[in-house]
């Protein structure tokens, strides 16, 4: 390894002197920062756009909290709207896509880290995969918060339906929207296994629902927090074409300059 090492060190101070030649490549990804900044538009059904919501538990809870994501939409504003500052505060499956992740690598983090916020950022899809855990999490005393992104839909596979198979949506919708009636009802589901169970669906609810789950530390908290199904993750590269094909919004990409 010192060998190795001691090999490099050369090497990597001639790289370092022709640093300036990525200059190019600095400017054109600042262009790209500056023309397609991160973020989200409110929808026009009047329900909640989910991605404020998750911005708002990132930036009430800190960069001490540890956030566990399942599979879909969720997941990818979870990674894109919560400032992470450190390693490890930050659990997913990735590119595996196991549904049902969420609530379990919390638990894990919680029981591992007890002194630190918990949160299972989760599917409504996801959570009806392992949500049984909370019943582990009340008899053992591991109070982890769980935030449902309620879409109620299997979003990301309703965003391809909308964008690529002309929005027929095909069993992806998993209960009308907006209620009044929940199928299945987090919030029963939640008191059930003996966690306090909130719901949010205005504006005005979703910052005292996250002061009160932050401040609830003797049993697991469970908001369901019903959002729009219509908000899309962006940006997002097509099925079957390369990286340079991605689309930024529907029907809007970046020109790149093929060479
Ligand atoms: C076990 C399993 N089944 C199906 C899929 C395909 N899949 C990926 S995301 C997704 C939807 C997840 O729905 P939800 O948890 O509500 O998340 P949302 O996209 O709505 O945020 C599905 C079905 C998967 N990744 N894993
Ligand atoms: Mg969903």
């Amino acid at each position: 390894m010192r060998e190795v090492i001691i090999d490099l060190l050369p090497e990597w101070k001639a790289v370092a002197k022709s640093a300036k030649k990525l200059d190019a490549w600095w400017e054109h990804l600042d262009g790209l920062r500056t023309n397609f900044p991160l973020g989200y538009v409110d929808l026009d059904d009047g329900l909640l756009a989910p991605q404020g919501i998750i911005k708002k538990i990132g930036e009430m809870s800190g960069p001490e909290a540890i956030y566990a994501a399942g599979v879909g939409q969720h997941q990818m504003w979870a990674a894109q709207f919560i400032q992470y500052e450190r390693p490890g505060a930050w659990l997913n499956s990735g590119g595996a896509g196991t549904m049902g992740f969420s609530v379990p690598a919390a638990m894990g983090a919680k029981v591992a880290q007890p002194d630190r916020i918990v949160w299972s950022i989760d599917g409504d899809g996801c959570f009806q995969m392992t949500n049984q855990e909370l019943a582990t999490c009340v008899i053992n005393d591991i109070p982890i918060k769980v935030a449902i992104i309620n879409n109620s839909s299997l979003g990301m596979v309703r965003q391809w339906q909308t964008l690529f198979y002309e929005g027929r949506h095909s069993f992806t919708d998993l209960q009308p929207l907006p209620g009044p009636e929940f199928v299945p009802d987090f919030v029963k589901l939640a008191e059930a296994y003996g966690c306090l169970g909130i719901r949010v669906r205005t504006e005005e609810e979703v910052e005292p629902a996250i002061k009160l789950a932050l401040e609830t530390n003797d049993r697991p908290v469970v908001i369901d927090f019903i959002v729009s199904r219509e908000a899309m993750v962006w940006p997002m590269v097509p099925q079957g074409v390369g990286n340079s094909n991605v689309q930024y919004a529907r029907d809007h990409a970046p020109s790149w300059d093929e060479e």
